[in-house]
């Protein structure tokens, strides 16, 4: 574009933006609050996509192009202007017309409420899927929960997390629009019974529950593409708003009753990561996104397909994210047959056809078991279905093992009176994938072993990624450039192309602007953590980070001991010779997760001590960012030095911070666990610090026992030192840290933190030595970089499209 077209361009969005304000304020700029500049902003940017919106569903109606649903409880979108700005393409013209109108563009991207409709990496792999498949024009969207609170707010409090209702909806939401006309019943409790309709077995459904499903479809928009895809997000509502004739007798809290109990299905997001809450509540909004979701789809495409069924698994691919919508098998047989007319084999065929099912966790406590009394009442039709699923699947089994009644026992979807969800889903899908190389291979060794055998060719592997767009491009808009004006453009549209950037590892020009860059953003952070934290931290000392959900086996812990242990050799030689460190971490804990609520008040105790320790020099800082979300991850990131991926091996499925830092350029310091082992691979073992248990050894450790906590504790007085810490109030009077010290002691260290607490304080004196080394540093970091093309969602997408769900 030419510099007159540009301030054309310029000149129209500045009428329109002018306009749109007076319209949705009824004030003038110059009197307009930067909530309203951020609303017309929104609004002028939905007009935009909304038209190309309509253009993409016309295209798909009418083609009839191969369409992926994602079905997931979770969708962690993160804000959107931004993003949507970027993909329209309209990034400079925006940026600088704001400016020239006077405004604070991050002022008003502040205003934002950023939707925190997931726990984790979990439901933020779903976005990155849908941003990818946008950018790759696939039409693939998004079936899930429009939760009205999100994931709660935390807040540090005298260094202890407290949680606070996260009102995302307070000031209305732009990106959304409401489709009432789209509405489905959803039907709970009650009977059925079967009845002969013209000669046919019909099966009836009586006196059951009726809640209204209602549709907010968010546009999903491409990379400088034309594709608009669709999240659709659910919410439940009363049929009417409440019983009138209760209300009328009087029985005021009658009436409202209904109202409130059919509204709580889609009222809280519940705050578990890798963990099960066989609550009520929860199977019902398993149950409510996934009939609503399939129900809508089955009417689209008989809608644009003659009114038939004819093709349909040959067109649509039901992907589950993780088993809370496993009951897509049992209600889209359902369908299939009691509305639909089919009879079980073609239903069955049909099913598995289209279902493919991804899993995200190996640990036992994850798992979903409902018990089948709970299911049998709410959900009694569906509960009809599992069970002759199961029959179905055992005697086939049967057939093939006749003597070994221990598979035909441990294969049996229900089992001890619960309906082992995973096992569902293997049966009804025709895809199972694990999330990175190990573990799909410990799905199939360990976790899933007996249906591997069963159904080898069902078993695959697609390991994560991100979107660049987002954890590069938009949040990092310095490297973006600094890219650009070196190794060009074709990078964004293919990441591999990030290769090129080892070309310039020897470039002492283009390693100072590197570092600069790198340097401009930990200041940005370091002006973040004045603000929230009232602490200065040194710009130039290591960033050494992590961030994530707050979980034993995630082993925070491990990095708060080695930060002790640091603490105490600078106490004993203060004149000990390392580069500084600022130690940073973020992440909530499960409200209700005891443990990991100790970890934190741990952390923060720590800091406190550490930070205000004036014969330290400053040597090293500790800080805990409250409430990490996708909002504060797109600061630290870039930010970051030092990646802590130090899960125990064996038991982070894939993890994909891993990948956020390692494209924005820090180091990886972990253990060959999830998807840190493709890492190491991709960068070499130079450019990576791994140490500690594999995870063969630690399943060893799990199977056959030999290892004693106290025996570690006993031969090093390192740990010793520790330990008592934290125990003997050297933390802060009255805080007392028991339970963590006997977690480690008493109940020997079930994910081996102290086991590995050698080799990590080894890999963490690597890390400085090599830090020290700026050259070096630099040349790591580069080359972090140009090997993260293989971590781009837009790769996993492929991979999905070429193995799964063959599109390609
Ligand atoms: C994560 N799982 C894995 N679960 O832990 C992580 N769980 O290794 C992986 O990279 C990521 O999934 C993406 O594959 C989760 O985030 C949850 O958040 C969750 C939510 C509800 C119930 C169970």
């Amino acid at each position: 574009m030419n510099s007159s077209e540009k301030k054309k361009q310029k000149e129209a969005f500045k009428a329109a933006y002018i306009n749109k304000i007076e319209e949705v304020s009824g004030d003038c700029l110059a009197e307009s609050s930067v909530l309203k500049q951020y609303q017309a902003l929104a609004e002028l940017v939905m007009d935009d996509i909304t038209t190309q919106w309509a253009k993409s569903n016309t295209k798909y109606n009418k083609h009839q192009n191969k369409q992926v649903y994602f079905f997931s409880i979770e969708f962690l979108i993160g804000r959107l202007l931004k993003s949507y700005i970027n993909n329209l393409g309209l990034e400079d013209i925006v940026t600088e017309s704001l400016k020239e109108l006077g405004l604070d563009f991050t002022a008003i991207q502040e205003q934002e409420s950023d939707p925190g409709l997931g726990n984790g990496g979990l439901g933020r792999l779903m976005a990155c899927y849908l941003d990818s498949s946008a950018a790759m024009d696939m039409p693939a969207h998004g079936n899930g929960i429009r939760y009205k609170y999100g994931l709660f707010e935390q807040r540090i409090i005298n260094g202890e997390q407290v949680e606070v209702a996260d009102n995302w909806l307070r000031n209305g939401y732009p990106f959304e629009i409401r489709k009432p006309d789209k509405a489905v019943i959803i039907k709970f409790g009650g009977t059925i019974h079967s009845e002969k309709i013209n000669g046919n077995l019909t099966f009836v459904h009586e006196n059951y529950e009726p809640i209204l499903a209602v549709p907010y479809d968010i546009p999903v928009k491409g990379y400088h593409n034309e594709t608009v895809n669709s999240l659709r997000l659910w919410s439940a509502e009363t049929l009417e708003d409440f019983d009138l004739p209760k209300f009328n007798q009087g029985q005021f809290l009658d009436a409202v009753r209904h109202k409130s109990e059919a509204e709580s299905i889609s009222q809280i997001l519940y705050p578990n990561d890798n963990g099960f809450d066989g609550k009520l509540l929860r199977l019902k909004q398993e149950y409510f996104f996934v009939c609503a979701g399939l129900k809508r789809i089955v009417r689209r495409y008989k809608q644009f397909n003659n009114n038939s069924m004819d093709g349909f698994s040959q067109k649509i691919c039901i992907h589950i994210n993780d088993t809370h919508p496993a009951m897509c098998g049992p209600e889209l047989m359902r369908i299939l047959m009691d509305e639909e007319g089919f009879g079980w084999d073609d239903a069955w065929k049909m099913t598995v056809e289209s279902i493919s099912f991804t899993n995200h966790t190996v640990l036992p406590e994850a798992l979903e078991k409902w018990p089948v009394s709970m299911m049998k009442s709410l959900l009694p039709r569906i509960y009809m279905i599992i069970e002759e699923i199961n029959q179905r699947f055992t005697q086939e089994i049967y057939a093939k093992y006749p003597h070994d009644m221990e598979r035909n026992y441990g294969l049996s979807i229900i089992n001890n009176d619960q309906i082992h969800m995973a096992s569902l889903a293997i049966v009804a899908s025709h895809s199972i994938n694990g999330v990175a190389e190990l573990h799909s291979k410990i799905l199939r060794e360990e976790t899933f072993k007996g249906f591997y055998q069963v159904f080898p060719e069902r078993f695959h592997s697609v390991t994560n990624g991100v979107t660049p767009r987002r954890f590069l491009m938009n949040s990092n808009p310095d490297l973006k450039d600094l890219l650009n004006e070196s190794i060009g453009t074709q990078w964004q549209g293919n990441l591999f192309e990030l290769k090129r950037l080892l070309n310039y590892l020897n470039d002492p020009i283009f390693s100072d602007k590197f570092n600069a860059v790198k340097l401009s953003n930990k200041i940005r952070l370091a002006e973040h953590i004045k603000k929230h934290n009232n602490l200065i931290v040194d710009p130039a000392s290591v960033f050494d980070i992590q961030v994530k959900r707050i979980h034993a086996y995630k082993r925070q812990l491990l990095d708060a001991l080695h930060v002790l242990y640091l603490y105490n050799q600078l106490k004993e030689n203060p004149h000990l010779e390392i580069a500084p460190r600022t130690f940073i971490f973020a992440g909530k804990a499960a409200p209700g997760y005891y443990y990991a609520k100790q970890i934190i008040r741990l952390i923060n105790a720590i800091a406190k001590m550490v930070n205000s320790d004036k014969t330290l020099n400053e040597k090293i800082r500790v800080v805990f960012l409250e409430n990490f979300n996708v909002s504060l991850a797109e600061i630290i990131y870039p930010a970051a030095n030092v990646s802590e991926q130090i899960s125990t091996a064996g038991k982070e499925a894939s993890g994909t911070g891993n990948m956020k830092f390692m494209m924005n350029g820090a180091i990886t310091l972990g253990t060959m666990d999830g998807a840190n082992i493709e890492i190491a691979e991709a960068v070499g073992p130079t450019n990576i610090v791994t140490f500690g248990l594999s995870s063969d050894e630690v399943s060893q450790y799990e199977k056959y026992g030999g290892y004693r906590s106290i025996d570690i504790y006993e031969k090093d007085p390192r740990i010793q030192q520790v330990m008592h810490q934290l125990i003997d109030g050297t933390l802060g009077f009255g805080l007392n840290f028991q339970n963590i010290y006997d977690s480690l002691l008493l109940h020997n260290d079930t994910y081996f933190v102290l086991k590995d607490f050698n080799a990590y304080v080894d890999a963490q004196n690597r890390v400085d030595q090599l830090y020290r080394n700026e050259r070096t540093w630099t040349k790591m970091s580069m080359t972090n970089i140009a090997h993260s093309g293989m971590f781009s969602s837009d790769r996993s997408i492929l991979d999905y499209q070429r193995e799964i769900w063959k599109i390609i």
